[in-house]
């Protein structure tokens, strides 16, 4: 095999959600890999954000406003990309939110929300671009997972049930479409430093860690949370060349946590 497999020269890559957090890093690695990068948030203000940021990490990426949940819009968007850079090689679904809240307090309206943008809009947008993809030949779909693709834990029932089952869209993505030279994976992020874990990281009142974020801490071989850097080098190599024949998985990143019971309390 070729070094060049990692290249993303000639590409375009949509990354949704991707003005800031892991959404700006992967795509910020897919450009420096040679990509042409285009992504959405979900308004304008977000956008222009984002573009700044691209623009002082001398990269020339494009902007849209789109909610990732409008199936409509969303078909537009892929549309519009196809006119105004080029049809959509590799897919990032990474817009996502999270609700931490007791499952007997969430109200079903707040329940619907997390699954809608976790897991109804991977489907939307995959739909979307898969139809270009079959015609050019070729395509990548990377989906943002977690952890709790495989594990669950109190006040995030939603979010579990969202991440579980886009491990399981993952699957059927590369069952349905690989015929096609489409390779469906999902990256499953650790503990990661981005404004969504934010709220598990702050310093208490005396100073200490947040009690999570010793747990975590115990919780991972690394003994570190990852950074958005960490999933850099793994987005390039599913969204590359090197991996045609990878198709179906979840490439975990998280520092050995799944792996590890955790370090015995001294
Ligand atoms: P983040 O900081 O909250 O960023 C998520 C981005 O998605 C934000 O720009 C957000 O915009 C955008 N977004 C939300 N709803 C949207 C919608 N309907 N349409 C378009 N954009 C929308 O999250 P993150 O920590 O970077 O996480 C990114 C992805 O990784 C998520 O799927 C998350 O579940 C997953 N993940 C995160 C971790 C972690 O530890 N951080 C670990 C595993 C998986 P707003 O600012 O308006 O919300
Ligand atoms: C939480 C965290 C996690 C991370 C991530 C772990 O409240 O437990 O937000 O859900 O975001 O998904 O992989």
């Amino acid at each position: 095999m070729e070094i060049t497999a990692f290249s993303l020269e000639g590409k375009v890559a949509l990354v949704t959600g991707a003005s800031y957090g892991i959404g700006f890093a992967i795509a910020s690695g897919l450009a420096k890999a040679g990509a042409k990068i285009v992504f959405n948030d979900i308004n304008q203000d977000l956008v222009d954000k984002g573009m700044a940021a691209y623009k002082e990490a001398g990269i020339d990426a494009k902007g849209y406003v789109c909610d990732v949940t409008d199936e409509d819009a969303v078909q537009a968007l892929v549309k519009t990309i196809a006119e105004e850079v080029g049809v959509i090689d590799i897919l990032v679904n990474n817009a996502g939110i999270i609700k931490r809240i007791p499952m007997c307090d969430m109200t079903a309206a707040q329940f619907r929300q997390v699954i809608d943008v976790d897991l109804n809009a991977p489907f939307i947008v995959s739909k979307a671009v898969i139809p270009g993809m079959i015609e050019k030949g070729h395509g990548k779909i990377i989906n943002i997972c977690s952890m709790m693709s495989e594990l669950g834990r109190e006040t995030v029932s939603a979010y579990a049930a969202a991440k579980g089952g886009l491990k399981m869209l993952t699957k059927n993505i590369a069952s349905e479409y690989g015929e096609f030279n489409i390779q469906c994976n999902g990256i499953g992020p650790g503990y990661i430093e981005t404004p969504q874990t934010a709220p598990l990281r702050e310093r208490q009142p005396d100073g200490s860690r947040h009690p999570f974020d010793q747990f975590i801490i115990a919780k991972t071989p690394a003994a570190r949370w990852g950074t958005t850097e960490d999933l850099v080098g793994p987005a390039i190599f599913l969204a590359s060349d090197a991996s045609n024949f990878v198709n179906g998985h979840v490439l975990y990143v998280d520092g050995g946590i799944l792996a590890y019971i955790g370090k015995q309390p001294q």
